[in-house]
């Protein structure tokens, strides 16, 4: 069993879709089930996005060049290539700078110069900038206008930006759950004033929203939505070379496209070479060269994996041998590349249910991210220890920081002190299954509304559905690796089957004598013009 509990919303529902929007609390039924595009509703709550959009379009009035900085990560590049392409589109001049991860996150004085030498009148920051006040002043000081449009964690204090997007300033004081590229779509849609034009950078912003797991609801939804079916006709030129080399054309995308297969070419070479690859990929009009960099790409993405594997693998061997597994948070530094030590935090975390901090020790300081549980802010908790650390920032689930070699023992000593306060109950892995339904509720009709639902992703899963006792009748091991199972049971009289991807044998014990209860999700697998269910495991229990 992989979970602690399993908690059921319904009990046997007689109508799957109706009593699943229900139970989530979905208020407006209709809207959630067609998500309008006239109905996307940041742009006008979003405060300082009319004075944004009006110091954008005064520059470009006058000529002046402006600047762009985005963040090294999917999200970042995504929004930066938004701005880009809705200035050009105006006929603006407009120039960038992308920094390597090695420079450190956010918009650094080496920036500041570039701008200056370029001679730049306006820079625009996209996902970063919003504690970047010493740099606002120094543009400021080279009479350079600057705009934030950001969505990490507010600071206390905001920097002195002409003008400064954010989810969290709001004039209705709801707080938008936007990503970067969400945020730096409100402000192209803004700035090119509803045209329509706009539309067709909704695919960025789609692919930003999933990169950086924001929930798909509200405007998300949409955006995501909408986003889908645009870059399946995408007029981007670099993002039709992405989608040939990544295989994934002339196909209905997915949520799973976006996240797994788009977002990590793109970050690929933030992380183990020059971020700039992406960006230009983004805003290049050269087929040629595109095609060049798509592939480069797709080389990038395959090391990156490989290098992965077996990073992770040297931290969990640390992580076992200093029995870190049951502390309440876990912190580990070791010669990791610095561009991966977010995804092996996310392993890390993932694996032993912690909130999980990974060091590299490869530079001159040590520079680290991490990763958290639903019930730690991980953000909030790295910044009580803020006596220790040269920067951090991030958001309730993910977070990076940096400190000084001979700080790393005392910043050790006050997190775990901290943490060893949380209570059990926050380390407790909880299913939250949507219904409890019996075998002959999963038919293709039911299953096929269901997907009404989509996008799922973070915020709106696929439904999980339980069947208790259920009589195991064969197990096979499928798979290349043969780390797949199918195994065959019998419930209610009704022979059926089900499907367990890399599971792992101590979490999935069970053998054909055992009754068990069994979570899963379940999908439509079309073959040969056959319809037909597939129910894709989550959980596994012996029946009580
Ligand atoms: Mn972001």
């Amino acid at each position: 069993m992989k979970y602690n509990r399993w908690v059921a919303r319904l009990n046997y529902p007689s109508n799957l879709l109706n009593e699943i929007i229900k139970a989530r609390g979905i208020k407006d039924r209709e809207t959630f089930l067609n998500p309008d595009y006239n109905s996307l509703s940041s742009s006008g709550v979003l405060k300082s996005l009319p004075e944004a959009s009006l110091i954008i379009k005064d520059a470009i009035k006058n000529g002046e060049k402006i600047g762009i900085f985005c963040d090294y990560d999917a999200d970042g590049i995504c929004a930066g290539a938004i701005i880009y392409r809705a200035i050009k589109s105006l006929k603006g001049e407009v120039t960038y700078y992308i920094s390597e991860r090695k420079e450190g996150y956010g918009f650094s004085s080496k920036a500041v110069d570039f701008f200056i030498k370029q001679k730049v009148k306006l820079v625009i920051m996209l996902d970063c900038g919003i504690k970047s006040h010493e740099e606002v002043l120094l543009l400021k000081g080279a009479s350079i206008k600057s705009i934030i449009a950001d969505h990490h964690q507010l600071p206390a204090e905001l920097p002195k930006a002409d003008a400064i997007v954010h989810p969290m300033l709001t004039n209705n004081k709801t707080n938008l759950d936007l990503s970067g590229g969400g945020t730096a779509y409100m402000l192209a849609k803004k700035l090119l004033g509803e045209s329509g034009r706009e539309k067709w950078l909704i695919d960025l912003a789609a692919i930003s929203s999933v990169a950086d797991v924001v929930p798909l609801t509200g405007d998300n939804r949409i955006l995501v939505k909408y986003g889908l079916l645009v870059l399946e006709k995408t007029k981007n030129k670099g993002l039709i070379e992405l989608l040939k080399s990544a295989k994934i054309v002339d196909k209905k995308l997915t949520v799973y496209d976006l996240g797994f297969v788009i977002a990590p070419r793109l970050n690929a070479a933030g992380r183990i070479a020059h971020p700039r690859d992406s960006f230009e990929l983004l805003v290049g009009e050269n087929i040629q060269e595109n095609k060049k960099i798509a592939n480069k790409l797709n080389d990038l993405n395959n090391t990156r994996q490989e290098l992965l594997l077996h990073s992770v693998e040297k931290a969990i061997e640390m992580i076992e041998k200093l029995r870190l597994g049951k502390k309440n948070i876990i912190v580990v530094k070791g010669d990791f590349e610095e561009g991966i030590v977010g995804l092996i935090a996310s392993r890390v975390c993932e694996k032993y249910y912690r909130p999980t901090i990974v060091l590299s020790t490869k530079g001159d300081k040590l520079k680290g991210s991490a990763r958290s549980i639903d019930k730690i802010n991980i953000t909030n908790l790295i910044g009580e220890c803020g006596e220790y650390l040269l920067s951090s920032g991030g958001h309730a689930m993910a977070a990076g920081l940096s400190l000084s070699k001979n700080n790393y023992e005392n910043f050790k000593k006050k997190i775990e002190k901290i943490s060893r306060e949380f209570p059990k109950h926050y380390y407790e892995r909880i299913l939250k299954v949507d219904a409890m339904v019996r075998i002959s509720d999963l038919r293709v009709e039911s299953i096929e509304q269901l997907e009404k639902l989509a996008p799922f992703g973070m915020g709106n899963p696929r439904p999980i559905f339980a069947i208790e006792k259920c009589e195991i009748t064969r197990i096979d091991t499928i798979g290349k690796n043969a780390d797949h199972q199918k195994i065959y049971f019998k419930s209610n009289e009704i022979d059926s089957s089900c499907l367990i991807f890399n599971f792992e044998q101590k979490e999935i014990n069970i053998n054909s004598a055992d009754k068990v209860d069994i979570a899963f999700n379940a999908s439509i697998n079309s073959f040969n013009g056959r319809k037909s269910v597939d129910l894709i495991i989550e959980d596994v229990k012996k029946s009580r």
